[in-house]
């Protein structure tokens, strides 16, 4: 019975301390290397684009940590995204939200990106960053644009400004329930 009792400890042990593998994508430019280090060292650091991947360990709720992937989003890198897609465990797809131009292609890459098999369960944070700039679609605007109410994954929007920092502790904390809800640890 103790070995019994004490493996089950272990394993709850492990669901509440294993880090959880998140992936930080959306197209080139829309602010994703510039949120992870926000969050990660509360500093807006000058960014490049990213040519290959940055990744990180947030703990934005304590008892959770999260590994954040954040991978390149330039046209010929986004083929890679499907090479880090195993045992992810949630998903925050960033869009620019003053990109008009480009919020259809946003969405086709999110909806290919769900496609997978990989993905089609786990919960979906979209972060609508740039808030900050005048002419920027509103959050109902970017549902509407991308069809948002045609995932079939569990999903939440949230309105950004990752330069300041804005918005983005509530969204990654929403992330941090949802994995916790998902592991059984509330
Ligand atoms: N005005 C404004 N600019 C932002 C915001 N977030 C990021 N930026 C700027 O957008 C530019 C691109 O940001 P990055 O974080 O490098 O974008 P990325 O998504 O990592 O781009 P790739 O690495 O090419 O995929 C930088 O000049 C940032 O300072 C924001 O909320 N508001
Ligand atoms: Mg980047």
């Amino acid at each position: 019975m103790g070995v019994i009792l004490s493996k089950i400890s272990c394993i709850f042990e492990s669901l509440r301390y294993d880090p959880a593998r998140i992936l930080l994508l959306g197209l080139d430019s829309v602010g994703k290397t510039t949120i992870l280090y926000k969050m990660h060292l509360n500093q807006t650091l000058p960014t490049l684009p990213t040519i290959g991947f940055n990744v990180e360990t947030l703990e934005p709720v304590e008892g959770l940590r999260l590994h954040v992937w954040d991978i390149g989003g330039q046209d010929k890198l986004r083929g890679i995204w499907k090479f880090y897609l195993k045992n992810c465990e949630g998903l925050f797809y960033v869009v620019d939200s003053s990109d008009r131009e480009r919020i259809e292609l946003a969405r086709n890459e999110l909806y290919n990106l769900l496609d997978f098999e990989d993905m089609k369960k786990i919960p979906v944070i979209i972060i609508a960053n740039k808030q900050d700039i005048e002419s920027s679609m509103s959050l109902n605007d970017i549902e509407k644009f991308m069809r948002l109410n045609e995932i079939k994954n569990p999903y939440h929007v949230y309105g950004t400004c990752a330069t300041t920092g804005e918005g983005l502790v509530k969204a990654f904390s929403h992330m941090t329930e949802m994995i916790k809800e998902n592991r059984g640890l509330v």
